[in-house]
Protein backbone atom coordinates (compact mmCIF):
# COMPACT_ATOMS: atom_id res chain seq x y z
CA UNK A 1 0.00 0.00 0.00
CA UNK A 2 1.19 3.50 -1.00
CA UNK A 3 1.50 6.08 2.11
CA UNK A 4 -0.39 8.86 2.25
CA UNK A 5 1.29 11.71 3.98
CA UNK A 6 -1.58 13.74 4.00
CA UNK A 7 -4.11 11.26 5.49
CA UNK A 8 -4.63 9.90 8.54
CA UNK A 9 -2.80 6.68 9.82
CA UNK A 10 -5.25 3.74 8.35
CA UNK A 11 -6.67 1.71 11.19
CA UNK A 12 -4.77 -1.38 12.13
CA UNK A 13 -1.47 0.17 10.40
CA UNK A 14 1.37 -0.59 12.09
CA UNK A 15 4.25 1.83 13.77
CA UNK A 16 3.77 5.33 12.95
CA UNK A 17 0.54 4.14 10.56
CA UNK A 18 3.07 2.77 7.87
CA UNK A 19 3.43 -0.87 6.57
CA UNK A 20 6.60 -1.39 5.78
CA UNK A 21 7.18 -5.01 6.03
CA UNK A 22 10.03 -5.95 8.55
CA UNK A 23 12.26 -7.45 5.16
CA UNK A 24 11.82 -3.87 3.84
CA UNK A 25 12.79 -1.78 6.64
CA UNK A 26 16.26 0.12 7.29
CA UNK A 27 14.64 0.87 10.56
CA UNK A 28 13.88 -1.73 12.73
CA UNK A 29 11.73 -1.18 15.87
CA UNK A 30 12.19 -4.45 18.55
CA UNK A 31 9.70 -3.72 21.54
CA UNK A 32 10.88 -5.24 24.68
CA UNK A 33 8.13 -4.17 27.68
CA UNK A 34 10.07 -5.62 30.34
CA UNK A 35 10.42 -4.39 33.69
CA UNK A 36 11.54 -7.30 36.10
CA UNK A 37 13.72 -4.60 38.36
CA UNK A 38 11.74 -1.75 37.73
CA UNK A 39 12.46 -0.26 41.76
CA UNK A 40 9.58 2.18 41.72
CA UNK A 41 6.21 2.25 39.91
CA UNK A 42 6.09 -0.38 36.97
CA UNK A 43 3.90 0.21 34.08
CA UNK A 44 6.78 0.69 31.59
CA UNK A 45 5.87 -3.09 30.25
CA UNK A 46 2.73 -1.19 28.32
CA UNK A 47 5.22 1.65 27.15
CA UNK A 48 5.37 0.09 23.92
CA UNK A 49 1.69 -0.81 23.26
CA UNK A 50 1.08 2.97 24.42
CA UNK A 51 3.58 4.17 22.23
CA UNK A 52 2.44 2.11 19.07
CA UNK A 53 -1.01 3.77 19.64
CA UNK A 54 0.31 7.41 20.22
CA UNK A 55 2.80 7.19 17.22
CA UNK A 56 -0.87 7.30 14.66
CA UNK A 57 -0.84 10.53 15.91
CA UNK A 58 2.71 11.52 14.23
CA UNK A 59 2.72 13.78 11.49
CA UNK A 60 4.68 11.88 8.81
CA UNK A 61 6.90 14.96 7.80
CA UNK A 62 8.89 16.39 10.49
CA UNK A 63 10.96 20.01 10.26
CA UNK A 64 13.98 18.57 12.11
CA UNK A 65 14.49 15.01 10.59
CA UNK A 66 12.37 15.49 6.80
CA UNK A 67 10.75 12.19 5.99
CA UNK A 68 12.31 9.22 7.81
CA UNK A 69 9.33 7.14 6.87
CA UNK A 70 10.61 6.92 2.82
CA UNK A 71 13.91 4.87 4.57
CA UNK A 72 11.40 2.16 5.89
CA UNK A 73 10.42 1.85 9.13
CA UNK A 74 9.16 -1.62 10.71
CA UNK A 75 8.44 -2.74 14.36
CA UNK A 76 8.57 -6.56 14.46
CA UNK A 77 7.42 -8.63 16.46
CA UNK A 78 9.05 -9.09 19.60
CA UNK A 79 9.49 -11.49 21.90
CA UNK A 80 5.93 -13.33 22.07
CA UNK A 81 6.91 -15.43 25.39
CA UNK A 82 8.43 -12.36 26.83
CA UNK A 83 5.06 -11.02 28.59
CA UNK A 84 4.72 -14.05 30.35
CA UNK A 85 8.23 -13.80 31.64
CA UNK A 86 8.18 -10.77 32.66
CA UNK A 87 5.32 -11.16 34.86
CA UNK A 88 6.89 -13.98 36.36
CA UNK A 89 10.40 -12.36 37.12
CA UNK A 90 8.66 -9.18 38.45
CA UNK A 91 6.88 -11.18 41.07
CA UNK A 92 9.97 -12.77 41.78
CA UNK A 93 11.42 -9.78 42.47
CA UNK A 94 9.32 -8.05 44.26
CA UNK A 95 9.68 -10.60 46.56
CA UNK A 96 13.14 -10.30 46.66
CA UNK A 97 12.86 -6.53 47.35
CA UNK A 98 10.91 -6.89 49.82
CA UNK A 99 12.77 -9.50 51.72
CA UNK A 100 16.23 -7.20 51.07
CA UNK A 101 14.27 -3.99 51.88
CA UNK A 102 13.43 -5.61 55.80
CA UNK A 103 16.74 -6.94 55.96
CA UNK A 104 16.72 -10.61 55.16
CA UNK A 105 18.24 -12.04 52.25
CA UNK A 106 16.20 -12.59 49.09
CA UNK A 107 14.56 -16.49 48.36
CA UNK A 108 17.11 -17.92 46.27
CA UNK A 109 14.66 -19.52 44.12
CA UNK A 110 13.64 -16.11 43.25
CA UNK A 111 16.50 -14.31 42.76
CA UNK A 112 18.00 -16.86 40.66
CA UNK A 113 14.07 -16.80 38.44
CA UNK A 114 15.22 -12.98 37.81
CA UNK A 115 18.52 -13.23 37.02
CA UNK A 116 17.86 -16.03 34.38
CA UNK A 117 15.11 -13.69 32.99
CA UNK A 118 17.18 -10.80 32.89
CA UNK A 119 20.15 -13.15 31.04
CA UNK A 120 17.56 -14.57 28.55
CA UNK A 121 16.91 -10.60 27.97
CA UNK A 122 19.72 -9.66 27.19
CA UNK A 123 20.72 -12.50 24.70
CA UNK A 124 18.08 -12.59 23.23
CA UNK A 125 17.80 -8.96 22.38
CA UNK A 126 21.52 -9.29 21.04
CA UNK A 127 21.22 -11.84 18.97
CA UNK A 128 18.19 -9.70 17.11
CA UNK A 129 19.90 -6.92 16.93
CA UNK A 130 23.08 -8.64 15.78
CA UNK A 131 21.14 -10.21 13.06
CA UNK A 132 19.91 -6.26 12.09
CA UNK A 133 23.50 -4.66 12.28
CA UNK A 134 24.72 -7.47 9.83
CA UNK A 135 22.06 -7.12 7.69
CA UNK A 136 23.28 -2.82 7.42
CA UNK A 137 20.00 -2.01 9.62
CA UNK A 138 19.27 0.10 12.25
CA UNK A 139 18.75 -1.21 15.37
CA UNK A 140 15.92 0.41 17.60
CA UNK A 141 14.66 -0.98 21.01
CA UNK A 142 11.41 0.44 22.77
CA UNK A 143 11.53 -0.19 26.42
CA UNK A 144 10.70 -1.43 28.86
CA UNK A 145 12.93 -0.40 31.50
CA UNK A 146 16.46 0.61 30.77
CA UNK A 147 17.87 -3.16 31.38
CA UNK A 148 16.76 -3.71 28.15
CA UNK A 149 19.19 -1.36 26.67
CA UNK A 150 21.94 -3.78 27.56
CA UNK A 151 22.23 -6.52 24.69
CA UNK A 152 21.12 -3.90 22.54
CA UNK A 153 24.43 -1.59 23.14
CA UNK A 154 26.32 -5.63 23.39
CA UNK A 155 25.07 -5.80 19.51
CA UNK A 156 26.51 -2.23 18.40
CA UNK A 157 29.71 -2.63 20.90
CA UNK A 158 30.43 -5.86 19.26
CA UNK A 159 30.11 -4.63 15.46
CA UNK A 160 32.46 -1.97 16.11
CA UNK A 161 35.16 -4.97 16.29
CA UNK A 162 38.34 -3.31 17.35
CA UNK A 163 36.68 0.60 16.63
CA UNK A 164 35.52 2.43 19.75
CA UNK A 165 31.38 2.94 20.48
CA UNK A 166 30.80 5.47 21.80
CA UNK A 167 27.13 5.31 23.72
CA UNK A 168 25.19 8.42 24.56
CA UNK A 169 23.48 8.28 27.78
CA UNK A 170 20.60 10.60 28.34
CA UNK A 171 19.00 10.08 32.01
CA UNK A 172 18.19 11.50 34.97
CA UNK A 173 19.79 8.49 36.41
CA UNK A 174 23.80 8.00 36.29
CA UNK A 175 22.64 4.01 36.00
CA UNK A 176 26.25 2.73 37.09
CA UNK A 177 25.76 1.02 40.40
CA UNK A 178 27.28 -2.51 41.01
CA UNK A 179 23.60 -4.24 41.45
CA UNK A 180 20.60 -3.10 42.93
CA UNK A 181 18.25 -3.94 45.58
CA UNK A 182 20.46 -7.70 45.07
CA UNK A 183 20.01 -7.57 41.28
CA UNK A 184 23.29 -7.20 39.36
CA UNK A 185 21.24 -6.83 35.80
CA UNK A 186 19.00 -4.10 37.11
CA UNK A 187 18.20 -1.12 35.28
CA UNK A 188 19.83 0.67 38.02
CA UNK A 189 23.36 -1.12 37.32
CA UNK A 190 22.71 -1.38 33.22
CA UNK A 191 25.71 1.23 32.21
CA UNK A 192 27.93 -0.34 34.83
CA UNK A 193 27.30 -3.61 33.14
CA UNK A 194 28.15 -2.18 29.97
CA UNK A 195 31.54 -0.39 30.68
CA UNK A 196 33.17 -3.42 32.84
CA UNK A 197 31.94 -6.07 30.04
CA UNK A 198 32.51 -3.58 26.73
CA UNK A 199 36.03 -2.50 26.46
CA UNK A 200 35.89 -0.57 23.44
CA UNK A 201 32.69 1.62 24.79
CA UNK A 202 32.83 5.02 25.54
CA UNK A 203 30.24 6.33 28.02
CA UNK A 204 28.98 10.31 28.02
CA UNK A 205 25.86 10.74 30.24
CA UNK A 206 23.80 13.77 30.17
CA UNK A 207 21.45 15.00 32.16
CA UNK A 208 21.97 13.18 35.73
CA UNK A 209 20.36 14.22 38.61
CA UNK A 210 20.10 10.93 41.01
CA UNK A 211 23.21 9.10 42.24
CA UNK A 212 24.66 7.58 44.93
CA UNK A 213 28.43 7.81 46.40
CA UNK A 214 29.61 4.71 44.62
CA UNK A 215 28.48 6.08 41.15
CA UNK A 216 30.67 9.34 41.50
CA UNK A 217 33.64 6.91 43.04
CA UNK A 218 33.25 5.00 39.73
CA UNK A 219 32.58 8.00 37.52
CA UNK A 220 36.19 9.61 38.87
CA UNK A 221 37.76 5.97 38.48
CA UNK A 222 37.26 5.57 34.40
CA UNK A 223 37.88 9.14 33.51
CA UNK A 224 39.20 7.64 29.85
CA UNK A 225 35.81 5.81 29.75
CA UNK A 226 32.71 7.66 31.04
CA UNK A 227 32.16 11.24 31.63
CA UNK A 228 29.20 12.45 33.14
CA UNK A 229 27.42 15.68 32.31
CA UNK A 230 25.57 16.17 34.96
CA UNK A 231 22.35 17.97 35.33
CA UNK A 232 23.20 20.75 38.05
CA UNK A 233 26.38 21.35 35.97
CA UNK A 234 24.33 21.58 32.83
CA UNK A 235 21.88 24.17 34.60
CA UNK A 236 24.22 27.45 33.49
CA UNK A 237 24.36 26.27 30.02
CA UNK A 238 20.50 25.75 29.63
CA UNK A 239 19.95 29.28 31.44
CA UNK A 240 22.04 31.09 29.98
CA UNK A 241 21.79 30.37 25.66
CA UNK A 242 25.16 28.52 25.67
CA UNK A 243 22.73 25.10 25.10
CA UNK A 244 24.94 24.59 21.93
CA UNK A 245 27.86 25.44 23.22
CA UNK A 246 27.75 22.84 26.03
CA UNK A 247 26.31 20.23 23.20
CA UNK A 248 29.44 20.70 21.29
CA UNK A 249 31.38 20.22 24.12
CA UNK A 250 29.24 16.50 24.79
CA UNK A 251 29.68 15.35 21.14
CA UNK A 252 33.58 16.22 21.45
CA UNK A 253 33.85 13.32 24.10
CA UNK A 254 32.45 11.20 21.72
CA UNK A 255 34.37 8.68 18.59
CA UNK A 256 32.88 8.59 15.12
CA UNK A 257 29.85 5.87 15.99
CA UNK A 258 27.22 6.41 18.74
CA UNK A 259 24.47 4.49 20.07
CA UNK A 260 22.03 6.68 21.64
CA UNK A 261 20.10 5.24 24.59
CA UNK A 262 17.45 7.20 26.08
CA UNK A 263 16.20 7.04 29.34
CA UNK A 264 12.64 9.07 29.08
CA UNK A 265 13.32 10.53 32.24
CA UNK A 266 16.43 12.23 31.64
CA UNK A 267 13.31 14.94 29.78
CA UNK A 268 11.89 17.27 32.27
CA UNK A 269 9.03 14.95 34.32
CA UNK A 270 6.29 17.13 32.27
CA UNK A 271 6.86 14.87 29.61
CA UNK A 272 7.18 12.06 30.96
CA UNK A 273 4.42 11.98 34.48
CA UNK A 274 3.83 8.33 34.29
CA UNK A 275 7.32 7.28 33.81
CA UNK A 276 8.83 4.87 36.99
CA UNK A 277 11.11 7.19 38.68
CA UNK A 278 11.08 11.03 37.77
CA UNK A 279 13.36 13.57 39.07
CA UNK A 280 12.80 17.18 38.91
CA UNK A 281 14.97 19.10 36.29
CA UNK A 282 16.08 17.64 33.09
CA UNK A 283 16.15 18.31 29.48
CA UNK A 284 13.45 19.85 27.90
CA UNK A 285 12.68 18.12 24.49
CA UNK A 286 13.82 20.92 22.09
CA UNK A 287 17.09 20.93 24.06
CA UNK A 288 17.27 16.87 23.42
CA UNK A 289 16.67 17.50 20.18
CA UNK A 290 19.14 20.49 19.55
CA UNK A 291 21.58 18.06 21.06
CA UNK A 292 21.05 14.94 18.25
CA UNK A 293 20.84 17.69 15.48
CA UNK A 294 24.14 19.03 16.43
CA UNK A 295 25.56 15.04 16.90
CA UNK A 296 24.65 14.45 13.22
CA UNK A 297 26.05 17.90 12.23
CA UNK A 298 29.35 17.25 13.73
CA UNK A 299 29.26 13.78 11.66
CA UNK A 300 28.88 11.22 14.11
CA UNK A 301 26.75 7.58 12.88
CA UNK A 302 23.89 6.56 15.17
CA UNK A 303 24.43 2.70 14.84
CA UNK A 304 21.12 2.01 17.18
CA UNK A 305 19.33 3.39 19.51
CA UNK A 306 16.36 2.91 22.34
CA UNK A 307 14.37 4.48 23.74
CA UNK A 308 13.06 2.91 27.74
CA UNK A 309 10.90 3.46 30.84
CA UNK A 310 7.73 5.04 28.54
CA UNK A 311 5.04 4.42 30.69
CA UNK A 312 1.39 5.29 29.94
CA UNK A 313 -0.90 6.47 32.70
CA UNK A 314 -2.14 3.77 34.98
CA UNK A 315 -5.45 5.41 34.27
CA UNK A 316 -5.57 4.46 30.76
CA UNK A 317 -7.54 0.81 29.90
CA UNK A 318 -5.71 -0.76 27.30
CA UNK A 319 -7.63 0.74 24.20
CA UNK A 320 -7.29 3.98 25.64
CA UNK A 321 -3.37 3.67 25.38
CA UNK A 322 -3.22 5.97 22.40
CA UNK A 323 -4.24 9.46 24.16
CA UNK A 324 -1.61 8.90 26.51
CA UNK A 325 0.61 12.04 27.51
CA UNK A 326 3.54 9.63 27.78
CA UNK A 327 3.30 7.60 24.92
CA UNK A 328 3.01 10.92 22.44
CA UNK A 329 6.31 12.48 23.98
CA UNK A 330 7.97 9.17 23.55
CA UNK A 331 6.32 8.29 20.13
CA UNK A 332 7.35 11.92 18.63
CA UNK A 333 11.07 11.65 20.21
CA UNK A 334 11.05 7.67 18.65
CA UNK A 335 10.55 8.92 15.03
CA UNK A 336 12.71 11.70 15.23
CA UNK A 337 15.65 10.24 16.81
CA UNK A 338 15.03 7.55 13.92
CA UNK A 339 15.07 10.52 12.16
CA UNK A 340 18.30 11.41 13.20
CA UNK A 341 19.76 8.24 12.52
CA UNK A 342 19.05 8.41 8.84
CA UNK A 343 20.36 11.79 8.69
CA UNK A 344 23.71 10.18 10.13
CA UNK A 345 23.46 7.67 6.94
CA UNK A 346 22.91 9.94 4.30
CA UNK A 347 19.90 10.88 4.27
CA UNK A 348 18.16 13.97 2.89
CA UNK A 349 17.75 17.19 5.18
CA UNK A 350 14.39 18.34 5.65
CA UNK A 351 13.26 21.01 2.88
CA UNK A 352 11.17 23.62 4.29
CA UNK A 353 10.74 27.30 3.11
CA UNK A 354 12.34 29.60 5.81
CA UNK A 355 10.35 32.67 6.64
CA UNK A 356 12.48 36.23 7.23
CA UNK A 357 14.76 36.27 10.20
CA UNK A 358 15.26 32.09 10.11
CA UNK A 359 18.97 31.14 9.02
MN1 LIG B 1 16.37 6.82 34.57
Amino acid sequence: MAIDVNGPAPKGSGLFGLDTPVADARVVVVPVPFQATVSFAAGTARGPAAVLAASHQVDLLDADVGRPFEGGIAQDAGFPWLPELDRAARQAACRCIDAVTSGAAPPPADAQLVEEACLRVNREVTERCTALLRDSRVPVVLGGDHSVSYGAIAAAAAAMGERRLGVLHIDAHADLREAYEGFAWSHASVMRNVVERMPNVRLVQVGIRDFCDAEVDFIKAQPGRVTTYFDAHLRGARLSGQWPTVCAAIINELPENVYLTVDIDGLEPSQCPSTGTPVPGGLSFDELVALCDLLVHAGKRIVGLDVVEVAPDPALADDELGSSWDANVGARLLYKLIGFALLSRGAPRPDLPKAPGIR
